[in-house]
C-alpha cells in the first residue's frame, strides 16, 4: 500500500517516504526522481505499468485502450488520444477559444494565447481569424 496525500489542489497525491513530499500522480514513474529516496520511480510502481501503480492516481481511457494519471484528466491536452480525458463531466468549460482543433495534442479548445500567432490551430482558421 503507498502512501496517499492530498496534493496543494486537494486531489489524490503520492506522499514520499520523508512524508512531507507530496507529488502529483504524474511525477510517479516520469524518469525522474522527485522523492528524496527515487522512491517515485521505484520497480514496484514503474515495473508493470499501469497495473502496478497505485489505482486511485490514475485514470483508465474511456476507449480501454489507454491510461493516464488522474492530474492528467481536464488539462486540456489530449492523454487519452481520442480526448476522452478531456470529455468527462467535470471537466470545466472551454476559457480559451473552442474549435476543431488541427493538432493532436488539442480537444477542442485551445488557449487564447494560440489566437492570431501565426499558426493555424482550427481546421476553420478560426483561431486566426475570429478570436481576438
Ligand atoms: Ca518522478
Ligand atoms: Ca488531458
Amino acid at each position: 500500500m503507498h502512501h496517499q496525500c492530498k496534493t496543494a489542489s486537494q486531489q489524490p497525491g503520492f506522499l514520499c517516504e520523508d512524508s512531507t513530499a507530496c507529488l502529483l500522480p504524474s511525477q510517479l514513474c516520469d524518469g525522474k526522481m522527485d522523492c528524496p529516496d527515487g522512491g517515485d520511480e521505484a520497480a514496484a510502481y514503474c515495473g508493470q505499468m499501469p497495473n502496478s501503480l497505485p489505482q486511485n492516481l490514475i485514470f483508465k481511457c474511456p476507449n480501454q485502450k489507454t491510461w493516464t494519471y488522474v492530474d492528467r484528466v481536464c488539462d486540456t491536452r489530449n492523454d487519452c488520444g481520442d480526448c476522452s480525458d478531456e470529455s468527462v463531466p467535470q471537466c470545466p468549460e472551454c476559457l480559451g477559444w473552442r474549435c476543431d482543433t488541427v493538432f493532436f495534442a488539442d480537444c477542442a479548445c485551445i488557449p487564447r494565447s494560440r489566437c492570431r500567432n501565426g499558426v493555424q490551430d482550427c481546421a476553420d482558421w478560426s483561431d486566426e481569424n475570429l478570436c481576438d
